[in-house]
């Protein structure tokens, strides 16, 4: 399987599935992830260039093609990922999972919260800036090292 870019999974999963990253080395991925889901180059990412990263990420994860992603075709992009849950974790496809099914459609999917990107959108004008990225970005980090 063709390994999911960072980014999308960081939109999509709990802040805890991003694997912290030391320094330059983070920062230089961050901006590179950032500009990957700059879909149309305007410098910010905007609530519609989410959902089209969401819709992309839905199609590699509905392995089977029948618009409904299951528990099963989850649980195995996360084995192919590297990152670790943890188990309080809940996966924005758990959630959007609003009958506790263990399905969820591709629409409920596309309108699942956002809560990575509210977080990440400080001055909430619904858009991300390079700056609010990166800052975000470096509070997972933050996190992430003191959960240690
Ligand atoms: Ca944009
Ligand atoms: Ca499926
Ligand atoms: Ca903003």
């Amino acid at each position: 399987m063709k390994k999911l870019p960072l980014f999308l999974l960081a939109l999509a999963l709990p802040a805890a599935t991003l694997t912290p990253v030391a320094g330059a080395a983070a920062q230089d991925r961050a901006g590179r992830a950032f500009s990957r889901a700059d879909l149309n180059g305007d410098g910010v990412i905007d609530p519609n260039e989410v959902t089209q990263l969401r819709a992309k990420m839905f199609d590699r994860l509905d392995k089977n093609g029948d618009g409904v992603v299951t528990q099963e075709e989850i649980e195995s992009a996360k084995r192919g990922f590297r990152a670790r849950l943890t188990g309080s974790s809940k996966t924005s496809f758990e959630r959007a999972d609003a009958n506790g099914d263990g399905k969820v459609t591709r629409e409920e999917f596309l309108n699942a919260p956002r809560p990575i990107f509210e977080r990440a959108d400080t001055n909430h004008d619904g858009k991300l800036t390079p700056q609010e990225f990166e800052s975000f970005a470096e509070q997972v980090r933050e996190q992430a090292r003191q959960r240690r």
